[in-house]
Order: C-alpha cells, then structure tokens, then sequence
C-alpha cells in the first residue's frame, strides 16, 4: 500500500519551486527578494571582522589638498588583490552554498555560473564626509567615494548614495547575462541608505545613464527610454534584517539616498554571470524586454578624467 503523504509534504509540492518563482518575478519586477535571510549569525560574525578592519569615519578620507594635488577619478574601486573580501574568502559559504541562493540562481542563469565581483559597499554617514567633499559632491548622481578615499582603504566601495542607475553601466558591449546579489550584514532602515528598486523598468531592456525618470505618484515613475517606450516602474525601498538578499537582472534601475544614520551601512554586493550553455531562465525574461539587451554606450555623466559633468540626482527626490 503506497504511504499517505504527510501535511508538510503535501504543501512542499504545492508550492512552486524556487527557481519558477524567481523567474516570474524576474520577468514580472526584474527582480525577486529572498524570503529567508541568509544565516544571520554569519552575517553579525562577518560584519565584526570587517568593522575591525578600520574605523568606518572620516580618517577614511584624503584631505583637500592632497586630493588636489593628484585627482583620481578611475581604478578607484576593489580590484584583484585589492578587495576586502579577498580577506574572507573562507567566510563566505553562508552565501555562496545557501541552497536558496543557490537553486534561485542556478534557475536563472544556469548552473556553474561565474561570480564576476564580489565587494564590501558601504554607505557612509555624513558625518563621516569632510565638509569640503560634502560641498563638491553635493548634487552629483554618482557619489561613490573612491577617488577621495585614502589608497589603503580602497577595497572596499564607498557611497554617498548613487541615483538609479542599471548595473549594466559598468559593462559597455556586454549583453546582460548577468544577476546582482545584495546582502545585508545588519538591520537596514530608512535611515540607513537602503536600496531603492523600480520594480518593472527592467522591461525596456538597456538605457543611456542618467535616466528618463518622471514622478507620477507616491510609489510611482514614469520612465522613458526613447524609441523603446515607457512604462510605469513601482518604488520598492529595501529595508530588511539581518541576512536579507536581493537579486536584481542588470538592467533593472536601482540607487541609494545618502546615508541618513549616524553609522555606516555595509553590505555585500555580488555580480554573478552565466556560463551555462544550455537553456536558463533568464532567456526567457530577456525574450519580454523591449529594448536593447547591451549597450555600446553607457554613461554620459562623466569627462574622460571621470569626473562628473552632469550634476543631476532623481532618487534624492524620491
Ligand atoms: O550600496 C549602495 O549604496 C549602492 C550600491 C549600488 O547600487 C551598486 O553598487 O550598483
């Protein structure tokens, strides 16, 4: 006689496996928040070495005149042998062998997938920014710190905030065949530069940074991307716990407010890549996007020293 399943069982095959999930909300939000965090404790343990790593103020920072004597505004960022997480290599299981994040992901691009970056991104407080930097950014879509952050310290990414943007911008001529993974090491308020998604703007598929953003009602923009269309994109602000996770396609617009807190947000940022040949999930949400799936240009707020020249910011209005 064949055994009666049990209630838990019955529900488990009820539900719709992970992977379908992350797929419809990828082709539905361009984007799926987990709902586990992943294993808080790892979190605390790995934010604690990463805290003792330095102090998180305004030591951070070079100060005007030696910033003016040498401007950097490129190669600024974590590199190989030069990235913080490199330190924690073998702290990172409770992310990389989390078998949500890894059946989520194995659905999306495929199996074997390649993690292109992985980093420590900070939000710093303003009390932490000298009022000088404060003053010479103010206004600026892209605050990423790194060119006025002291060399040693350049392992980490630092912001104080960045307006939407896809993370595409960073890869000229690459198609988007790519997942950003976010992870929150501590309690992410409002107060403490969470992120803040537009649900839905993934759908007309690449776009020229900075961005065709209207605001149309409390939660709601109106986003353009010339020939390819508009479309009604819902703000999703991320607060979350301990261990909370998010995984985004890279076309989708994101950004952050400045650090509203008196301490600095650290979180883990992953940039994970298909390599799979066969048949993925992501195929199927990328067959729904209305517009160009790469871009030969990203970005044009930038001088070719790197240096902003477009000083505009949407999400500090949101
Ligand atoms: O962590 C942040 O404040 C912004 C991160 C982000 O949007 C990015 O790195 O693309």
């Amino acid at each position: 006689m064949t055994a009666m399943p049990k209630p838990r069982e019955i529900q488990a095959a009820s539900r719709p496996r992970l992977g379908e999930t992350m797929v419809e909300d990828f082709i539905r939000d361009g984007a799926h928040l987990f709902d586990q965090p992943l294993d808080p404790n790892a979190c605390a343990d790995l934010l604690a070495r990463i805290k003792a790593t330095r102090d998180f103020g305004a030591g951070l920072f070079l100060s005007e005149e030696e910033f003016d004597a040498d401007p950097q505004y490129t190669g600024v960022n974590p590199r190989p042998g030069r990235n913080l997480l490199e330190r924690f290599e073998d702290r990172l299981g409770f992310v990389e062998d989390d078998p949500q994040i890894v059946e989520g992901i194995g659905a999306l691009i495929g199996p074997g997938y390649e993690i292109l970056n992985k980093k420590v991104v900070c939000g710093v407080p303003a009390s932490a920014v000298p009022a000088w930097l404060r003053e010479r950014i103010l206004g600026n879509p892209v605050n990423n710190l790194g060119a006025y952050v002291r060399p040693q310290f350049r392992d980490v990414t630092y912001f104080y905030g960045i307006d939407f943007h896809q993370d595409l911008i960073d890869y000229k001529a690459r198609e988007a065949d790519f997942l950003t993974l976010y992870i929150y090491l501590h309690p992410v308020t409002h107060a403490d530069a969470p992120l803040y998604l537009l649900q839905g703007s993934h759908a007309l598929g690449g776009s020229m940074f900075p961005h065709n953003l209207t605001r149309i009602g409390d939660t709601d923009w109106l986003y353009r991307n010339g020939e390819h269309g508009d479309v009604v994109a819902r703000q999703k602000i991320l607060t979350g716990d301990t261990g909370f996770a998010a995984v985004w396609h890279a076309c989708t617009l994101h950004g952050t407010q400045p650090d509203a807190a008196d301490h600095e947000r650290i979180s883990l940022r992953y940039l994970i890549a298909r390599k799979h040949a066969g048949p993925v999930g992501l195929e199927r949400v990328n067959a729904t996007l209305r517009g160009p799936l790469s871009l030969a240009d990203t970005r044009k707020d930038l001088a070719a020293d790197g240096s902003a020249v477009i000083r505009a910011n949407t999400v500090n209005r949101a």
